[in-house]
């Protein structure tokens, strides 16, 4: 894996941080990122998004950013887990109420762990999702897809992205969901 790829985040808040609110603590931790060495960070609008699965929570501020980073991917993880730590975030629940969620999504054209492995991540039923974590990075996202929360603000910074294993553009993925599930991801 090259060392100079670009990355995709997503960034998500649903409760407030010792930051502040979501939108303030999502702000602060972009800062956070370009203090720690990310380069070249283009950010999204902010968006209010309903919690997933509905009903788990308060409504998230969620936003992608695509960036550059000398240190390759399990660098760039751990410190996507150490600006977590840092504005509080404890991993109790998965899907849970959280402070500030950094994910990474993408790692250009990266599939983690493999093609094989990466598919049985992606045809993962919904019921077995709740069950299962993965222990190991795997790239893309194998919910990216799915996820109009993820995509509608990933299209403001790479809708020329194409999943390397399923082979859709962001654009074309956002397309594809529901207009009712789009039209919920309203802009700050
Ligand atoms: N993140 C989750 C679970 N549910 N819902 C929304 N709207 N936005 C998120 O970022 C989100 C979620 C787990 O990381
Ligand atoms: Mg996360
Ligand atoms: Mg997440």
């Amino acid at each position: 894996m090259s060392k100079d790829q670009f990355y995709l985040i997503a960034l998500g808040a649903n409760l407030p941080s010792a930051a502040g609110a979501p939108d303030v603590t999502l702000r602060s931790a972009l800062q956070a990122l370009a203090e720690a060495g990310a380069r070249d960070v283009v950010t999204s609008r902010f968006f209010a998004t309903p919690c997933f699965p509905p009903g788990a929570g308060p409504d998230y501020v969620n936003a992608a950013a695509r960036l550059h980073f000398e240190g390759g991917a399990g660098a760039l993880l751990a410190l996507l887990h150490r600006i977590e730590a840092e504005f509080g975030r404890e991993r109790v629940q998965r899907w849970g109420q959280r402070v500030l969620d950094l994910d990474l999504i993408a790692v250009g054209d990266t599939v983690l762990p493999d093609e094989v492995g990466y598919r049985a991540w992606l045809d993962l039923p919904l019921e077995e999702q709740k069950r299962q974590a993965p222990d190991r990075l795997i790239l893309p996202h194998p919910r990216l897809q799915d996820r109009p929360f993820v995509l509608v603000p990933l299209a403001e910074v790479a809708p020329d992205w194409r999943h390397p294993v399923l082979g859709r553009s962001v654009a074309e993925m956002v397309e594809a969901l529901p207009q009712a599930a789009r039209e919920e991801v309203v802009p700050l």
